[in-house]
């Protein structure tokens, strides 16, 4: 943190450029003086114009910092998929909560709210005035940092030896709650949270809720307190996006979220009869010590033609059932269940016959070919089968690889909720699959959902929290969410198909 000494032909709003590794005052005034630059507004319309390019003084590195610590750097198509995400984050919270100047640390931005993909990691911490250059420091240290870009007395910006940048927000005790949820985003939620602060008499800053009768900041050690103040109920950091600005200012409309605790079993697992890593056995006895809430898990190995790798035979069937029934006989209850995800071929036909497909507990029913062309009719006649449950990852999507295909989703998801058909929410981070903006359409359309995992080994099963996330940001509730009932529940929801179609 450098004086400002030389600084009066800059305007105060600029000064934070000073905290941007190797930007001097000189800098500073040449960005000023050639660019006719006098606030942050314009600074930013600058950065954008690439206008920058235009200063000799300016190195390209000091304008990738400029850009960097500006959170002008992001680039849509490289976006980080959440899962990873979050180990990262995760490491980084786990570092700086030990160091004793460090109260209180939580994610926000993107993060916290769940999204799919993560442009940067945000991180709200607390620690008192006097602690920060010794935090600062001490991040400085930490063996992930490459570098740190930008460091002011409410902010450090840090780049990770992985190239992903790190921001964390400095907070004091009384703030922390206006400054996590400041920092939390939505950037569209924040400002109609700032809107409807003016409007009861307050600004909302980074910095805290600011009372303009009395001229002081509000005490605001959580979250909560400020929606308090605001006279709003809670919002869930999942649902702090555009599209949820409504409930921000209707107290009466927040929905009771899914959580994990009320999952009651996975509902997609892959074992070494089709492409999975382990054996029945091996995968039942892990969830079964893991997730001890769970009271099901479905084993649902591919049976396809078109897929190329291990998958179940038509003669493995007979023999896997056998297998399971020997596991949950030492479990004591029919705690593993036998499912399948067969294709649903070009056709809209399905790559087992009826009379094998009605011998399982649960049939998932998958298009695993021909993803560029729309696949509305395919997902209608899956639909139509008698003996189809769910449909797995509906919209075919691999974040960062290949979009979904085409579908006309009003007349999927009619038929999906006329046919008692359940949509999959498949919670590996690379589908996510339904989304969030597409399951919130499901349920609209009074469609079931499951969030299951496809794990195909052990680790996998704890991809389950991403899909809750994908169900929260939707907005569901538990009673959307098919597999937080009993297995008795789920019968009924099969049998309310079979009277359908008959
Ligand atoms: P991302 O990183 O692209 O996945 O998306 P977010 O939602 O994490 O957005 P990000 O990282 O740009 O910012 C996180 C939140 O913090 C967002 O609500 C905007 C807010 N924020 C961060 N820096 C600034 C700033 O300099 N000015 C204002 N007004 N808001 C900021
Ligand atoms: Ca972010
Ligand atoms: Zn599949």
């Amino acid at each position: 943190m450098k004086t400002r000494a030389n600084s009066n032909v800059i305007p105060g709003t600029l000064e934070p450029l000073m905290d941007i590794r190797g930007i001097t005052t000189d800098k500073v005034k040449a960005i000023c003086q050639q660019l006719g630059v006098r606030s942050w507004r314009e600074l930013v319309t600058a950065v954008t114009l690439e206008q920058l390019e235009g200063i000799p003084l300016l190195t390209p590195e000091n304008r990738k910092n400029i850009r960097r610590a500006l959170k002008l750097d992001k680039d849509a198509d490289h976006r980080m998929q959440l899962w990873d995400a979050i180990l990262q984050g995760k490491e980084i919270l786990q570092s700086i909560r030990q160091f004793p100047e460090v109260k209180r640390a939580s994610f926000a931005g993107s993060l916290r709210r769940g999204k799919d993909t993560i442009g940067d990691i945000d991180i709200v911490v607390e620690v008192a005035g006097a602690d920060r250059k010794k935090l600062l420091y001490k991040i400085d240290r930490m063996p992930l940092t490459d570098r740190i870009i930008a460091a002011g007395k409410s902010r450090i910006c840090v780049l990770l030896h992985n190239q992903l940048l790190v921001y964390f927000y400095l907070a004091d005790q009384q703030h922390y709650g206006a400054t996590l949820l400041y920092y939390t985003g939505s950037d569209r939620y924040s400002l109609s949270l700032e809107s409807l602060a003016a409007q009861k008499g307050y600004r909302f800053e980074p910095d805290g809720l600011y009372d303009i009768k009395n001229n002081e900041y509000v005490a605001t050690e959580n979250e909560e307190e400020v929606f308090r103040h605001l006279l709003l109920d809670y919002t869930p950091p999942e649902l702090r996006e555009d599209q949820e600005l409504a409930t921000a200012t209707n107290p009466h409309k927040m929905p009771s979220l899914v959580t994990f605790d009320q999952v009651k079993g996975d509902m997609q697992i892959h074992t070494d009869w089709s492409d999975g890593e382990e054996s029945i056995a091996h995968m039942a006895h892990y969830v079964f010590s893991v997730f001890p809430h769970y009271q099901y898990i479905v084993v649902t190995d591919h049976a396809s033609n078109e897929r190329t790798g291990h998958v179940l035979r038509p003669d493995d069937i007979s023999r896997q059932a056998a297998e399971i029934k020997d596991i949950n006989d030492a479990i004591g209850y029919d705690y593993v269940k036998r499912g399948v995800e067969v294709d649903i071929l070009e056709n809209g036909a399905l790559s087992l016959p009826d009379e094998l497909l009605k011998t399982f507990d649960w049939v998932i029913a998958s298009v695993h070919s021909h993803f560029t062309k729309d696949n509305t009719a395919r997902l209608l006649k899956a639909c139509e089968s008698p003996y189809v449950h769910c449909i797995g990852h509906p919209s075919g999507r691999l974040i960062g690889s290949r979009h979904p295909y085409p579908v006309d989703w009003d007349q999927v998801f009619a038929k999906a909720a006329a046919t008692s058909t359940a949509m999959e929410i498949n919670a590996r981070p690379n589908r996510l699959d339904l989304n969030d903006i597409l399951v919130k359409k499901a349920i609209a359309n009074g469609v079931k959902l499951v969030i299951d995992t496809d794990a195909h080994s052990l680790a996998q099963f704890d991809f389950m929290q991403l899909g809750i996330w994908v169900a929260r940001r939707a907005g569901c509730c538990h009673t959307d969410i098919l597999n937080t009932f009993t297995w008795e529940e789920i019968e009924k929801f099969k049998k309310s198909k079979r009277n359908i179609i008959a």
